[in-house]
């Protein structure tokens, strides 16, 4: 049965489609409204058409889950040119998202209506692809270009009021979409069809210069990026030429996108973040407690940024510090990072203030559903909190660490109800970054968790569930990557060469840069309480001198780099390329030139190989989930889909002869997983492991 349903109001004939989720448009969609459109084109008596769908949402885009799959007629630009070149008046009803396709075939209708709740984007970027099927040629005759640059560039779901303002849409309706787009179905019979592509743009006014400026006013935000450069031809290409001719570009460059790489990295993270929510014996059934005020402990740079989460979306929230001056310190500066963003206005921070709260004393969040502990990373600190959590906390209350690195399970035991403790790791800065690992204790109770999941999902952050163990998924990752960037220093390689090379890849700044951004005697004094037999002193001697040289990084003006007073800028330093020359002949290594391919490589496929051992672990669920942690907690280049999935892509025989040819040399610091082994010598990949699961 086709998903698309006819009614016949009178003359108007309603088309209702019923394809849950989302009704994306699949095959049996598209087919559904070439068929009904066959069959009113000769019905004398239906004079027009309203076009809409049943459930949440209207179309919210072409089925995704067909992409990369033999493509089956009729596509959906041809449902579109259907639509527009129909003989009787068509009107979308738009409710929920109309998003990529769904827009497109409402701007493929000639006249829109829509609930004011609605919203309405050309989302197809964050896919690695663009509006293919005219979205980049419609939009912007009946939005303006300016508009439809905005919108398919960002991708952004816009509220119906500004779609409104744009002219997306004619009307908004009232409580009854499906009566009032009858109503307006009837009324413009007398009009008749009124095709969207008929609209001139004035192309003289955007000009090359035009197209130019609009380049580098994104140029930062899509470096490395394929399609946005592909949706801004096709806008280029709507301004300068027919319609026909215009859809013709627009093809051409939306198959270039299908077929770089750059689109399935894309998918496979649009369907990891959504995976990432399943975890195994957590089902809508489990129970949840309610989290209805929220402590902190801490109101350091975390403690605050964690705070503002909660505020943010109106759950009270009291922060505990030790005395008052640091209380007060820190929720002024939550305040200042309220008023500081251009997004709030001063109503907005005061509702925000409103549910921040401070207290000195432990007494003050006895009656909290879950408190955050955001203190010192050291055991004997997080001994005292929990113990004093342990005392006054209320039954059924949910104590979590902020830590990055220390034992949950061994803070658990410090409670005497190890079943309400797991791990939140928020990122710095916790107000902004969108990562959140979920670590589960051997102990933690399964509503803790499902609790903590919505709750993660409520304050806009994706939760990845992560197992206990030293860095968890992403820092206990970062390791290698550290390390390697470090030891090519030592083999021949120059910071300024290692930094660029990751850059280049994609990463949002260099290892060496970040490590003076971090602070270098922050590894220094780590180090100095560690068996110098644990890890690789020749990746670290040069760095514990540069510390011992008061070169401590950034915040002193001088680190690996130099910086020009008030200026974040790093500048390579001849002091220390002659440190680095000396360090290098004292370990008696012979310094070779190393390609920025190389240096690539020895720092990725070490990421690569510890969420190898991660996954074999099972620390983290899937592979997939480890590519959330890395796209949005470490600015992981989203093209490339996360370092698992660039495994597959690059190859997993490939990763394994290389981490042989490292391992080879240093066998120490490339323990090989087994897990990668047998997937690579089985011609298997990260993904097909997970689907195994
Ligand atoms: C496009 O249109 C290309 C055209 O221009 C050109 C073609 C030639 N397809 O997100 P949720 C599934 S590209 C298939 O959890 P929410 C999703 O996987 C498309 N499946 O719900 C999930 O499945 P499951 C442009 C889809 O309420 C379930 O629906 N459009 C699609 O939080 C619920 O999803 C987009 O990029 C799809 N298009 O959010 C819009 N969309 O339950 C993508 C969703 O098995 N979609 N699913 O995990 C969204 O942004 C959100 O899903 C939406 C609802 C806002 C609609």
């Amino acid at each position: 049965m086709s998903p698309i349903t006819r009614e016949d109001i009178g003359e108007i004939a309603v088309l209702s489609c019923d394809y849950p989720p989302v009704n994306a448009l699949s095959h049996a969609v598209r087919k559904g409204y070439i068929d009904h459109l066959d069959a009113i084109r000769s019905d004398d008596a239906i004079k027009a058409v309203v076009v809409r769908c049943e459930g949440r949402t209207f179309h919210a885009g072409a089925d995704i889950t067909e992409f990369g799959k033999p493509p089956q007629e009729p596509h959906l630009p041809d449902v579109v040119m259907a639509l527009e070149t129909f003989p009787k008046p068509l009107v979308a009803a738009i409710h929920g998202t109309a998003l990529g396709g769904g827009l497109e075939i409402a701007l493929g209708c000639h006249y829109r209506i829509a609930d004011p709740s609605a919203k309405v984007g050309l989302p197809e970027v964050h896919l690695g692809i663009l509006p293919g099927a005219g979205g980049t040629q419609r939009l912007p005759r009946l939005a303006g270009v300016e508009n439809a640059l905005d919108a398919i560039l960002s991708g952004r779901h816009v509220k119906m009021k500004e779609a409104a303002a744009w002219g997306v849409v004619d009307r908004l309706a009232g409580d009854d979409l499906k009566a009032d787009a009858v109503a307006y179905a009837k009324e413009v019979v007398a009009s008749g069809p009124r095709p969207t592509g008929d609209i001139e743009l004035d192309g003289a006014k955007y000009d090359e210069a035009f197209f130019a400026n609009f380049r580098k006013s994104i140029a930062r935000k899509t470096r490395g990026f394929f399609a946005p450069e592909q949706c801004i031809r096709c806008v280029e290409a709507a301004v300068s030429l027919p319609l026909v001719e215009g859809l013709k570009k627009e093809r051409q460059y939306f198959t270039e996108c299908m077929q770089n790489p750059e689109a399935a990295a894309m998918r496979h993270l649009f369907f990891a973040e959504r995976q990432v929510a399943r975890v195994p014996g957590i089902t809508k059934e489990t129970k949840r407690r309610d989290i209805k005020k929220v402590g902190i402990i801490g109101a350091g740079t975390m403690g605050g940024g964690i705070a503002m989460n909660f505020a943010n979306v109106g759950i009270p929230v009291t922060v505990l510090e030790l005395n008052q001056e640091a209380l007060d310190r820190g929720l002024g500066v939550c305040r200042k990072n309220w008023e500081r963003s251009s997004r709030l206005t001063a109503d907005d921070v005061a509702e925000r203030v409103k549910y921040l709260s401070g207290t000195t004393n432990y007494e003050d969040l006895a009656d909290c559903d879950l408190v955050i502990e955001a203190v010192f990373e050291k055991m004997e600190i997080k001994e005292q909190v929990f113990k004093k959590l342990d005392e006054v906390l209320k039954p059924g209350a949910i104590m979590a660490s902020n830590t990055s690195y220390l034992d949950v399970d061994a803070i658990a035991a410090y409670t005497s109800r190890p079943s309400d403790v797991l791990g939140l790791h928020f990122f710095s800065p916790a107000n902004v970054m969108k990562l959140l690992e979920i670590v589960r204790g051997k102990e933690t109770a399964d509503d803790v968790l499902a609790t903590c999941l919505d709750m993660a999902k409520k304050i806009g952050k994706v939760g990845v569930v992560a197992g206990v163990c030293h860095g968890f998924i992403g820092n206990r990752m970062l390791s290698g990557y550290g390390r390697e960037a470090n030891l090519n220093v030592m083999k021949g390689a120059m910071p300024q060469d290692v930094d660029k090379a990751i850059f280049d890849f994609g990463m949002p700044m260099g290892p060496l840069t970040m490590a003076d951004m971090a602070g270098l005697d922050i590894g220094y004094f780590n180090r100095q309480s560690m068996d110098r037999n644990s890890f690789d002193t020749r990746a670290t001697d040069w760095l514990d001198r540069l510390v011992e040289g008061d070169r401590k990084g950034l915040k002193v003006g001088k680190g690996i780099y130099d910086y020009a007073e008030g200026s974040r800028a790093p500048v390579p330093s001849p002091e220390v390329e002659a440190i680095i020359l000396e360090e290098s002949a004292k370990l008696g290594l012979e310094r070779t030139s190393i390609s920025a391919e190389e240096i690539v490589e020895r720092s990725i496929y070490a990421l690569i190989n510890e969420g190898a051992h991660i996954l074999d672990e099972g620390i983290a669920l899937r592979a997939s989930d480890i590519d959330v942690v890395y796209v949005y907690g470490y600015g992981f280049p989203r093209y490339r889909g996360g370092p698992m999935h660039y495994a597959d892509a690059v190859g997993l025989d490939k990763v394994y002869a290389r981490l042989q040819e490292f391992a080879s040399i240093d066998p120490d610091n490339w323990k090989i997983s087994p897990l990668l082994k047998r997937l690579a010598e089985e011609g298997s990949s990260f993904a097909a492991f997970d689907q195994s699961r």
